[in-house]
């Protein structure tokens, strides 16, 4: 049993996500963001940077936070989504990283700036607009020839496409990035990621693509 301290943002559905597709028990503590739940003692005693998500295993008391990290021990925890042997696991690792240094922290930016700041800083905004279209490139050519970013369906698909369903806040027009687009539909289609981005709480509809 999981117990998940989340929010209805990208990096919380990551988790959500993988734990609906594991199919494990979890249960979930809704941490709002906006209110400052994050700087409570109770959450900063699971998650001392103060960010959503974190989790607790209840089967050995393991306290993580950082997505990337959570992502990496499920999936070992439970052997799938997630490769073991070492060099598929490092090509895995090197896209899972790029999502938590590059895409994720990026696109933020994007969201702060674009979305909820327009006017106050046009060079921000420009340079998060460049670096967001740039990061689309790369995933548009990473996906030429395949139907995931690493060879099965993984932990980094789930990592990158809650950031990619935001595509509206970071003022892309997915029909721009075929592959990207049907990489997004094809992992829309998904049940249990339908389940997880619905975590704590529907917000409205997941963007179609
Ligand atoms: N690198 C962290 C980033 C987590 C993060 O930025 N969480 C945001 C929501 S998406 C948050 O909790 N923000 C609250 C705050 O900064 O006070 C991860 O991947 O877990």
């Amino acid at each position: 049993m999981i117990d998940l301290y989340t929010w209805t943002t990208p990096n919380g559905r990551k988790v959500s996500i993988l734990l609906e597709e594991l199919g494990v028990e979890y249960t979930v503590h809704p941490i709002n963001i906006g209110q400052g739940d994050q700087t409570s003692p109770e959450f900063l005693a699971i998650g001392p940077n103060n960010k959503i998500p974190a989790i607790v295993d209840r089967d050995n008391g393991v306290h993580l936070m950082e997505s990337g990290a959570i992502m990496t021990y499920l999936a070992d925890k439970h052997d799938r989504f997630f490769p073991k042997e070492p060099v598929a696991r490092a090509e895995a690792n090197q896209w899972l990283m790029w999502q938590m240094g590059g895409l994720g922290p990026m696109l933020g930016q994007t969201h702060h700036y674009v979305h909820f700041n327009e006017g106050k800083a046009p060079y921000a905004e420009e340079r998060f607009l460049t670096e967001t279209n740039r990061l689309y490139s790369v995933l548009e050519k990473r996906l030429a020839d395949r139907d995931y970013i690493v060879d099965d369906y993984s932990i980094v698909d789930m990592a990158c496409w809650p950031w990619i369903s935001r595509y509206e806040w970071q003022n892309v027009n997915l029909t721009q990035f075929p592959n990207v687009r049907d990489w997004y539909q094809r992992i829309l289609a998904r049940p249990a990621v339908q389940a997880g981005y619905h975590v704590p709480k529907k917000m409205g509809e997941i963007p179609g693509g």
